[in-house]
């Protein structure tokens, strides 16, 4: 099976490594010449979970150098996707497959403009990844992977198992889930809950357990993200303050995706997911102040950066 991997992010060069350690066919896809030609010569650098330093060689390239491959998977911030989504025509083969496994709400919708539905998958991952710099990244939590077909999708549930075990095979915990859209709200209730405190306070995402206020926010958060999902017709499992608990206690050393953007002055991931369950709740009558404040605290977070002092 020939793999390609869009976004050189923590999540794709992790995948990427990991597939290629494994001995699969696959690619690291950028759409910057000028990054490719760094990569290409440093390799990716990853810090296993035991600590130790690898240097594992990925070919790396442009979506016109790569070509058509059966399964594309798709880890850019959500905020690029819709600019992914133009060079997936050119990565997915005939019958080929691509797979989202971003953060947050309308990623599907995105992708499904350029390729259409029936050839997606959509999955979860629960992972802590730090990237440190370019292609340097920290593997610094375990976490599940669910994959799965959306609505619309016509992937049968034997290919659903063929990529589960791919994943397996590259030594990431990984499961099928039929109802793929309710695991994306599972996500999603952490995400709002972990990615906007840790973000603000730049704090690892452990450290909320010992913050007590922030917790509490955190929390409220993923209360009314889960609440919306119920108003939504999805039946999530669990409650979501032991789900948060479980997540920061698996990645409590990693940085959050948002801590990491906004230290690194990149924009975050907010419109994808506290402002999506803002913009869902509103659309339902359902209030949701803890989501609306962090939303607009995110945005002013990233308009202040310039104003910075220290
Ligand atoms: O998804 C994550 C993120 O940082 O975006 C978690 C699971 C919270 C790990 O940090």
């Amino acid at each position: 099976m020939k793999l390609a991997v869009l976004g050189p992010g923590a999540l794709g060069c992790l995948l990427a490594a990991l597939f290629r350690e494994a001995g699969a066919e696959v690619s690291l896809v950028d759409y910057r010449p000028d990054r490719v030609a760094r990569l290409r010569l440093r390799g990716i650098q990853v810090q296993t979970l035991e600590g130790v330093q690898r240097i594992i060689e990925v070919p790396i390239g442009l979506a016109t150098e790569v070509g058509p491959c059966d399964l594309t998977i798709v880890a850019v911030k959500a905020y690029q996707t819709e600019s992914a989504a133009r060079v997936l025509p050119e990565l997915i083969s005939q019958g080929g497959v691509a797979l989202t496994l971003q953060n947050g709400l309308g990623n599907l919708e995105a992708i499904a403009q350029t390729v259409g539905t029936r050839r997606l998958l959509a999955g979860v991952g629960l992972l802590g990844v730090t990237r440190q710099d370019e292609g340097r990244i920290i593997y610094a939590g375990r976490g599940v992977i669910y994959i799965g077909a959306p609505a619309g999708s016509q992937v049968s549930p034997l290919e659903v198992a063929a990529v589960v075990d791919l994943f397996r095979g590259a030594g990431l915990e990984c499961q099928p889930r039929e109802d793929i859209e309710a695991a994306l709200w599972e996500k999603l209730v952490i995400n709002v809950g972990i990615n906007p405190l840790t973000a603000l306070l730049r704090v690892p995402n452990g450290a909320l357990l010992q913050l007590p206020e922030a917790w509490e926010v955190a929390v409220a958060a993923a209360v009314e993200a889960q609440a919306v999902a119920q108003a939504a017709g999805l039946s999530l499992s669990g409650d979501p303050a032991a789900r948060l608990r479980q997540v920061c206690t698996n990645t409590s050393a990693n940085r959050s995706s948002m801590l990491q953007d906004i230290l690194a002055g990149r924009p975050t991931e907010i419109e994808a997911l506290n402002a999506q369950v803002a913009n869902r709740g509103r659309a339902m009558g359902l209030p949701t102040p803890v989501n609306d404040l962090l939303t607009l605290l995110l945005r002013a977070a990233a308009q202040a950066a310039p104003f910075a002092v220290g």
